[in-house]
């Protein structure tokens, strides 16, 4: 294991302003989010929408990394150009998704496990080979109004993440742990703070117990927030503070970076959220982005797979990546919204 390495590359994607990009949907995931603009989800269509975003102008100013999906690792631009070739000569890190999506638990009803362990040491070195800096892999923990996560629930994911962890290690692939506590539900955001409690104390256990170096890692947690059905919803202030304490609590100050994913909030709340974070700043760690759906959003409703369309995506994107990097400084201000 090469820790310079590792901590070299773990610090570029959140040096100051920087976060990543998360474009790693697997092919049910974004379908649907092409459903949602009426473009059928063909090869050539996901890996024109990915040319779309890799491509944009400026982005290399807010964006560290970049996390792609199998299909996506292997496709290039239309002048033949490998994806992760080009975002390297851009200095984005190229990253992969490695996790297999979550199944159901045996045994655990209503539990899930992240899959995908078997063979992936061999899958991680052709990853590498393809020129990826990072990896990811993806627990999801429902919660439910009684007994869901179980303590064995969350004990299984946190073994999965730690050991897909030590696996990038070992090759030098930063890995991203993301254990993501769903906003899905009724619960409050009492119950959030508790679960992704348990959630982040048994991750850091099995990742020390598996030997990873907390150096050469980010971790991409959910924010602390009320499932989106709980009738108290919290404002930025309360979410930002009970984030902040349940992470400062859990996570080894030697972690250089959080990047949070956004959950299904609004691009305007989870760059809010940052931001809020960062006004409260230093933290021991970066605090820092790793968004999906709230840096795409705006793309695809810009988009709507329409070529004469292409600039004004590009410049959604650019648009939240700016401001995302803004709220890295706790510099964000929602009346900036209005502006281009
Ligand atoms: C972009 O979506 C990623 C892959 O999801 P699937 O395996 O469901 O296709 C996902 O892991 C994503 O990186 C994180 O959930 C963060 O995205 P959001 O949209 O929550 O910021």
């Amino acid at each position: 294991m090469n820790i310079r390495e590792l901590k070299s590359v773990a610090n570029a994607i959140v040096a100051r302003q920087k976060g990543v990009l998360a474009a790693d949907e697997s092919s049910p995931t974004i379908k649907k989010r092409f459903d949602s603009i009426k473009i059928e989800s063909t090869e050539e269509n996901r890996r024109r929408y990915r040319e779309i975003l890799f491509t944009t102008e400026g982005i290399e100013r807010y964006i560290g990394g970049i996390i792609l999906f199998d299909e996506t690792l292997r496709q290039r631009t239309r002048d033949g150009t490998l994806f992760a070739k080009l975002l390297s000569s851009r200095g984005i890190a190229p990253g992969i998704k490695v996790d297999k999506g979550a199944k159901a638990l045996a045994l655990y009803p209503g539990d899930k496990v992240a899959e995908g362990l078997d063979g992936l040491r061999e899958r991680l070195a052709e990853y590498k080979q393809l020129g990826a800096k990072f990896a990811k892999w993806r627990a999801v923990i429902e919660i439910n109004e009684h007994d869901i996560p179980s303590a064995f629930g969350i004990r299984a994911n946190a073994h999965a993440l730690a050991r897909y962890a030590a696996l990038c290690q070992e090759i030098d692939l930063v890995p991203i742990v993301e254990p993501e506590v769903l906003m899905d539900g009724t619960h409050d955001i009492d119950r959030c703070e508790v679960v992704t409690s348990r959630v982040l104390e048994a991750v850091f256990a099995e990742l020390d117990a598996h030997r990873v170096v907390f150096d050469g890692m980010l971790l991409k947690p959910n924010m602390v927030i009320p499932g989106m059905k709980c009738p108290q919803q919290a404002g930025v202030q309360q979410v930002a503070e009970a984030t902040l304490r349940c992470l400062r609590r859990y996570v080894p100050a030697a972690v250089p970076g959080i990047v949070f994913l956004s959950g299904g909030q609004s691009a305007e709340d989870a760059t809010d959220h940052l931001n809020a974070m960062n006004a409260m700043g230093p933290q021991p760690w970066q605090v820092s982005f790793s968004y999906g759906r709230a840096l795409q959003a705006p793309v695809l409703a810009a988009w709507k797979g329409q070529e004469s369309n292409v600039a004004a995506a590009q410049k959604a994107l650019l648009k939240r990546c700016q401001l995302n990097g803004l709220a890295r400084d706790g510099k964000y201000a929602r009346a900036m919204e209005a502006g281009e």
